[in-house]
This record gives structure tokens, C-alpha cells and sequence, in this order.
């Protein structure tokens, strides 16, 4: 892609950032396609500010480039920086610097960041530079800061149900008139069955690979080679018309599933009926709520049940708006949160999927190859090991980060810190996910086929799982005891003889010896 450049006075420049692949994006509102140019840029300090797996930095790249050259297809001017152009200044701020260069634009116009980190490089650049720096909200969210912010005031708890609702009405998603339809708001209790190996699962689209794709791959490999993660297979649609393409397939073969086995785990199958599309709405291929209005087309054409269809809009108008709502609300600050005061570092196994533990090696490994697990998987397998081993919850983020194609901080860090390690003192969940080997066993079948034994307590054998939720108890009761729900679960312990309370703590202790060096 050249630059574009010429020497007539230009009206905008507009920087669209590698997570705003959208044409309703609000930077192009009211752009003009013959004055303004489009500014897009691979630069090293967004692909390094985490060690990303392989599989995102591919993903973006091939996306950004795709949506580049169909913007210019459209008779835009584009003036697009690859990662290796040697001019590249390695910054977004650099190459708005360098676009600006010599060009009179009236001023630099974009969409808010997602990220806290990325708005405020920018604030402080154009203050440092006097230049002027329009930042529009970001309308590819239902609910914006200010909204959110309303909302939240007042209220002692932030409760998601009752945001959802408000994003229910609000959309007409699956109302009738202003009453929920089906008479019920939330169907979750018919999404917790456990999945058996005889389950026909569907496998989310594959795209195949076409030149622009193959030629960012070898650009990863050379320049990322070092990073987590597996490059190939790579599967990922890189464009609108691609990702619309994987919106329908889900539709048409998983959603229908989606709700019954939503919390479900199961040996060697990865996706289940989950969307994978997740890593197209964040990076602007796909618009939240196209998807929400394809899925509740499916319910009302009787290709979906009511309980999967609704789980679903659940998860992308409630929990995803709740939770970026919360990112904004409490950063900055929000991601050194660390509530227990947990300060092991993350366990080696974390990066190489090397453990006895199945479930955990499923779905670390997994993560390795695909760059995706769902949402069981992180919550209650990798962050429910994490919170109950007592890791440094940043070391937590920063995985998380890093490893999954769907990661950015925005909504990242609200499940990471909060949800999972219930590192900001329990903002989003009244009680910590802390679970035994019996929520895994129960969920999944990977404790038939694990080297321990789900159902010992203590010992060598034992699932690490067992002796580590009642440490993680112990150790955090000053602030857990109070807490009315886990009033029964303490209740248990204090039952205990003191023989066997010292016998978890004492296994606890030798199974974090273990794992941790793992
Ligand atoms: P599906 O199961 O098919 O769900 C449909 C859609 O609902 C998803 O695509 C997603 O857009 C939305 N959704 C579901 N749950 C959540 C949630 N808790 N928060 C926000 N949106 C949700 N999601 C990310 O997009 N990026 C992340 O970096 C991320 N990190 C997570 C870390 C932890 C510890 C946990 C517990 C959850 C995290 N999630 C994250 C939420 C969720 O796990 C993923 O959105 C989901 O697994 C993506 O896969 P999918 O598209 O197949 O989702
Ligand atoms: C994640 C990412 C990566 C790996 N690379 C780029 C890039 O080179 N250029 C770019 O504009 N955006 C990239 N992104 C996405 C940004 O990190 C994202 O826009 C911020 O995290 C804000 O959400
Ligand atoms: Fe995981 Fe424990 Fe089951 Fe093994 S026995 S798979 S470690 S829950």
C-alpha cells in the first residue's frame, strides 16, 4: 500500500487504530474521501507492550491490511505503515507525528481508544504537540462512559442483571413491548448441563490463508518468532465479508447448543458450541449488534431455543458492555488491584501446558495452538488456579493478555482482575469463582483421564484442586468470612477435625511446591 500523500491543503487526518476495522467507525463520520487521508499503522509498541501470541499479531495485521486495501478500493486515501517499512517510527503518536509532517491537516480525528493505555499516549502527545486531537466516543458500544457512569452512581452494587435489563429494553432485543420474552429475563439455569463424548460438535469456520494473510505470517514468524503461541494452522477470517461468513455458520450449527452446554468442558474438543466470534467484534469486523440480531432472528425462526438465544445476547449486550462500563469507571489503577495481596509468580506450566493436571494442560495447550478457550475454561480452570494458588494477579493480567486473540485491556482486565481473581475486592462477583476438583469433574471429563485423582483429598495423588480451596479459604478469611456466601463453606471447615484441617494445608503447601516449579 503507498502513501498517498500530496500537497494540497488536507482537512483531516484520521487514525484508525488496529481494533476499529469498522466502516461505521465514528472517526469516518462525515469524513471526506477526497480531502481527508486514513492514517493505519503496524508499530512495534502495540505489538510488544505484551508479549501477544503469534496467532493475534497475525490476526490483526492481516486484518488491518484487508480493511486498508478495501477503504482504498473504495476511494479512500489511505497511507498505511507496515511493520518493517523502514521509516516506521515504532509508535502510533510517531507515525501520526510523521504523517503530519510537512501536511496541513486542521487537526488529528479518532475514535476512543479501547485501551486507558493507548488514549492516554495520545492525550499527552497532542498536548505536548499543540496539535488538535479530536477524539470521538466510540459508538460501536451501546453504553457510553457517561451512561454507564449514571447508572453505576448510587448504587452499592454493580449488579450485571440489572444493567442487562436496561440494555434489554433499551435494544428490544427479544422484548415483547417492554416484557422479556418467554416471560423471564435470564434462562441460565437451563445453561449448566455437563457435556457427554457423544456430542456431534460443529468446528467454528476455517478461512483459508490467501496472499496478504501468508505474507503477515512470515512477518510474525520472523519478527515474533519468540512469542507463545502456534502461527499455523491459521484459520482466522482477516475480513468483514469473512467474519459475516463465520457470524452464519455459528448461527446455523452451534447456537441452537449454545446454551445448554455454555459452561461445559470436554476432552480434546476445543470450541463446543461456543462462537469464536468474539475476536471479530473486538477488532471491528463484526458489530455487536449485528450479531445480536442474527441470533435473535434464529430464535424467532425456530433454528434456536429461547434459552440459547438469550444466554447469548446475554453475554454481548450485559456482560460485555457491563464490563467495559467497569474498565473505564475505575481505571486508571484498576489492573494493579490485588485484593489478597497474592504474590507468587505465575507457575512455568502456564506457558508450556507441561502439567498432570488435565484440565489444566487442555487448556493451556489449547491457548498454545488456537489462541482461544472459552470462557469455563478461563474462568474456572486457568483463573481458578491461579486465585486459588495465590498469583501476583498483575502476572495473571499479563497472561491473559497476551495469550488469548480476543484480548484488550478494556475487557480483559474486568475479567481477570475482577471476575476471576477477585483482585479488586469483588466489583463484579459477590463472592470469589474459587471451586474444588468436584466443580471441574462435574462440568467436564477431563478428571477421568488426569493423573490425579479428583476424588483424594490429600496425598500425592490428590487433584491440587482440593487441598487449594481450602488454603485459599484459610488464607483469605479475614476478608472471606464475612462474606454471607461463603457463610456454609466456612461453616464446613470449622466442622473439620483439626487433624484433617492441617492435613489440607499441609498438602496445599506441597502441592504448591510442586506446581509451582512445574
Ligand atoms: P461465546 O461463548 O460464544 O460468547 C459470545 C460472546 O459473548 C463472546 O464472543 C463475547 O463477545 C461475549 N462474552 C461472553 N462472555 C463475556 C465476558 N465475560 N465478558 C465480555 N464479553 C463476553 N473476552 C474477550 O473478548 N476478551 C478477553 O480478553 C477476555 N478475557 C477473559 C478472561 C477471563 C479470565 C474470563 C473469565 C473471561 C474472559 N473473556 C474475554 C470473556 C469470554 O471468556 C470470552 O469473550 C469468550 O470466551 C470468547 O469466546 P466466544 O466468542 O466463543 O464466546
Ligand atoms: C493489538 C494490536 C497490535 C498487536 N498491533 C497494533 C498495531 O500495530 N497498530 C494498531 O493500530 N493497533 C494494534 N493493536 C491494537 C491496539 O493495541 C488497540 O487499538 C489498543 O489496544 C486500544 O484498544
Ligand atoms: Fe483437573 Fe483435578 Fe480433574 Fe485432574 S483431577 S482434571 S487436576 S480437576
Amino acid at each position: 500500500m503507498a502513501s498517498q500523500e500530496n500537497t494540497q491543503e488536507l482537512r483531516n487526518l484520521i487514525l484508525v487504530l488496529g481494533d476499529q476495522l469498522c466502516r461505521n467507525v465514528s472517526s469516518l463520520d462525515g469524513a471526506d474521501r477526497d480531502q481527508d487521508i486514513i492514517l493505519m499503522a503496524e508499530v512495534s509498541e502495540e505489538a510488544g507492550y505484551v508479549r501477544h501470541h503469534k496467532k493475534k499479531i497475525a490476526f490483526l495485521f492481516s486484518a488491518m491490511r484487508h480493511f486498508a486495501r478495501e477503504l482504498e478500493e473504495d476511494g479512500w486515501k489511505v497511507r498505511y505503515t507496515k511493520l518493517d517499512d523502514p521509516e516506521n517510527s515504532g509508535s502510533l503518536a510517531g507515525e501520526i507525528e510523521r504523517a503530519l509532517d510537512g501536511q496541513r491537516f486542521s487537526r488529528v480525528v479518532i475514535t476512543e481508544p479501547g485501551e486507558y493505555r493507548v488514549k492516554s499516549a495520545l492525550d499527552a502527545w497532542a498536548e505536548a504537540s499543540g496539535a488538535v486531537l479530536e477524539m470521538r466516543q466510540d459508538s460501536r458500544f451501546l453504553c457510553s462512559h457517561e451512561r454507564f457512569q449514571s447508572w453505576a452512581e448510587g448504587r452499592k452494587q454493580l449488579r450485571m442483571e440489572y444493567f442487562y435489563r436496561e440494555m434489554r429494553r433499551e435494544t428490544g432485543l427479544l422484548m415483547q413491548g417492554d416484557q422479556p420474552e418467554g416471560g423471564k429475563w435470564n434462562f441460565d439455569q437451563e445453561n449448566r448441563k455437563p457435556a457427554k463424548g457423544d456430542l456431534c460438535l460443529p468446528h467454528p469456520l476455517e478461512t483459508r490463508p490467501d496472499a496478504i494473510t501468508e505474507e503477515v505470517l512470515d512477518l510474525v514468524e520472523a519478527r515474533f518468532g519468540s512469542h507463545f503461541g502456534s502461527l499455523r494452522p491459521f484459520w482466522f477470517a482477516v475480513t468483514r465479508e469473512g467474519a459475516l461468513q463465520a457470524l452464519e455458520d455459528f448461527a446455523e450449527k452451534a447456537l441452537s447448543c449454545f446454551g445448554d452446554y455454555q459452561d461445559a468442558m470436554l476432552e480434546g474438543e476445543r470450541f463446543l458450541y461456543h462462537s469464536v466470534l468474539s475476536q471479530y467484534m473486538n477488532s471491528g469486523l463484526l458489530e455487536p449488534m449485528e450479531v445480536c440480531r442474527r441470533v435473535e432472528r434464529a430464535y424467532y425462526e425456530g433454528d434456536a431455543p429461547l434459552n440459547a438465544a438469550e444466554g447469548f445476547i446475554r453475554q454481548v449486550i450485559g456482560w460485555r458492555e457491563y464490563v467495559r462500563g467497569i474498565y473505564w469507571l475505575n481505571m486508571p489503577g484498576y489492573t494493579e488491584q490485588n485484593y489478597f495481596g497474592a504474590s507468587r509468580p505465575l507457575p512455568e506450566f502456564y506457558w508450556n501446558g507441561e502439567t498432570g493436571m488435565a484440565c489444566l494442560a487442555a487448556a493451556i495447550t489449547q491457548t498454545r495452538d488456537e489462541a482461544y478457550a472459552h470462557h469455563i475454561q478461563r474462568l474456572m480452570v486457568t483463573g481458578n488456579f491461579a486465585m486459588l494458588a495465590g498469583v501476583d494477579p498483575h502476572e495473571v493480567h499479563e497472561w491473559y493478555l497476551a495469550v488469548y486473540a480476543d484480548a484488550y485491556e478494556w475487557v480483559e482486565a474486568p475479567n481477570v482482575i475482577g471476575m476471576s481473581q477477585f483482585a479488586d475486592g469483588g466489583l463484579l462477583g459477590s463472592k470469589p469463582y474459587a471451586a474444588s476438583g468436584n466443580y471441574i469433574n462435574k462440568m467436564s471429563n477431563h478428571c477421568a483421564g488426569c493423573s490425579y485423582d479428583v476424588k483424594r483429598k490429600t496425598g500425592e495423588k490428590a487433584c491440587p484442586f482440593n487441598s487449594l480451596y481450602w488454603d485459599f479459604l484459610v488464607r483469605n478469611a479475614g476478608k472471606l468470612r464475612g462474606n454471607p456466601r461463603l457463610r456454609q463453606v466456612y461453616r464446613t471447615w470449622d466442622r473439620m477435625s483439626a487433624e484433617r484441617q492441617n492435613a489440607y494445608l499441609e498438602a496445599a503447601r506441597e502441592v504448591l511446591e510442586r506446581h509451582l516449579k512445574e
